[in-house]
């Protein structure tokens, strides 16, 4: 069948993303030795090999298997294997055991990999996609996009638990001038619009633009620090509950959670697990591998708290809606959180920031039917909304509206904060 020339720019463009992102989760690996790829240190963490076939497996199924009536799976038993949580697509190997499957080898994980590559792009070649298709294809795109972020969380969680302190990848710190003085970012009592308004790919749990009462706040132009939090953490910030939600504090003793997730006290001094290796603490980056309860307790501790979701979206707009050059992302492969720099308030990479809002449905919102139905919306209990992206996400992926969401116990991916306060 031929395509319309209508359309073939379109489909040219989706040949060279789709390129694009499938080489990025390669060369994201290219630092890893062979027995890096198996193991999983906690159940929140996948082998790497796993999420190399698991992205592959969400093409096939839901592209391929779907739209390409003489496609033949690359192996008949891989979506017994690879299917992460959805009930519509059927059977699937507990995820706590991932780490324990030596078999199917890396080299038959690549040999997937260019499998589905090819057909993928024989199929972009080769037919005219319909709206939904064409969907289809950006919501795999953007999927295989969050898994390379979450990647990063675990690799550097299997190579930060190893007593040898292995480096992924060498980033030395460039010469920089830290601009540390917090500025406050005013917002005045209003009814505000938050929500994806456009046409421009979107994840579903931030479509549906609608209005929220704000009553008049600040919030702070950038992310707390880590020389910010060493002070809450020397004051026995930790040990005194009047800062704590009784989960936290519960979760705190029970943890025995004595600093952020990869610090390291030697000796009276600080020290922290990198993606580039151990190294001393630098008190004027943003800290990270916070929980959400951390968070919440230090905004307490200064008398303060955590912006909504909704403050935070309606600052972002207001304040920062470009995104500056500057801005940390996986694009400019620091690895690390940098140190603020520049006058531009920092919304966007560095670190997700938790918000004091919990992850629910907008008005209106409807899951679609069948195993995609199922990529959102059937998390929205019980975990909380982190807005802005990180170090490892790509710059293409984020937007104001973009809603991530994890549990409030976790700190093995990129976390922050900033402070808010009523004015
Ligand atoms: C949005 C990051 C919470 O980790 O499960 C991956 C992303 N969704 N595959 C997750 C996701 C489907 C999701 N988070
Ligand atoms: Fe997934």
């Amino acid at each position: 069948m031929d395509i319309s020339t209508a359309q073939v720019g379109r489909q040219q463009e989706l040949t060279n993303r789709f390129n694009e992102v499938r080489q990025l989760t390669l060369e994201i690996c290219e630092p890893l030795q062979p027995e890096d790829f198996v193991v999983q240190p906690v159940v929140d963490v996948s082998p790497p090999k796993w999420h190399l076939a698991h992205t592959t497996w969400f093409f096939e199924i839901f592209i391929l298997k779907k739209y390409v009536s003489d496609y033949r799976l690359f192996d008949d038993d891989y979506p017994f294997l690879f299917n992460s949580y959805y009930e519509n697509e059927g059977d699937r190997w507990i995820r706590s055991e991932r780490g324990v499957l030596s078999r199917p080898w890396v080299k038959e994980i690549m040999a997937y990999r260019s499998y589905v590559d090819d057909s993928m792009l024989q199929f972009l070649k080769t037919t005219e996609l319909n709206e939904e298709q064409l969907n289809v294809f950006e919501i795999g795109l953007n999927h295989e996009q969050q898994h390379q972020e979450l990647m990063v969380y675990d690799i550097k969680h299997i190579l930060g638990i190893n007593p040898l302190f292995p480096t992924y990848k060498r980033s030395n710190l460039p010469d920089y001038q830290p601009n540390l003085k917090t500025n406050w970012l005013r917002v005045d009592e209003g009814v505000y619009e938050v929500g994806y308004e456009g046409k421009d790919f979107h994840f579903d749990n931030e479509e549906g633009k609608h209005k929220v009462y704000l009553p008049g706040f600040q919030v702070q132009d950038r992310l707390v620090t880590n020389g910010e939090f060493l002070e809450f953490v020397e004051d026995s910030g930790y040990g005194n509950f009047n800062h704590w939600l009784m989960e936290g504090h519960e979760w705190v003793k029970k943890e025995n959670i004595r600093a952020p997730f990869y610090w390291i006290k030697e000796e009276g001094e600080w020290f922290y697990f990198t993606l580039g290796g151990k190294e001393k603490l630098n008190l004027d980056e943003p800290v990270t591998h916070i929980s959400f309860y951390e968070a919440d307790a230090f905004a307490k501790w200064k008398g303060m708290r955590l912006p909504t979701e909704f403050e935070w979206e309606v600052a972002c707009k207001l304040h920062s809606p470009e995104i500056p050059a500057e801005a940390n992302f996986m694009d400019s492969r620091n690895f690390r959180t940098m140190p603020r720099v520049g006058a531009n308030p920092q919304f966007y990479g560095d670190a997700w920031e938790w918000t004091n809002s919990a992850y629910l449905p907008y008005p209106h919102y409807q899951k679609v039917d069948g195993a995609l139905g199922e990529y959102n919306g059937k998390f929205m209990i019980n975990q909380m909304v982190l807005r802005g992206g990180s170090f490892a996400t790509m710059a293409n992926h984020i937007r104001p509206t973009y809603r991530n969401f994890f549990h409030p116990h976790l700190r093995w991916h990129f976390t922050g904060f900033r402070l808010a306060e009523f004015t």
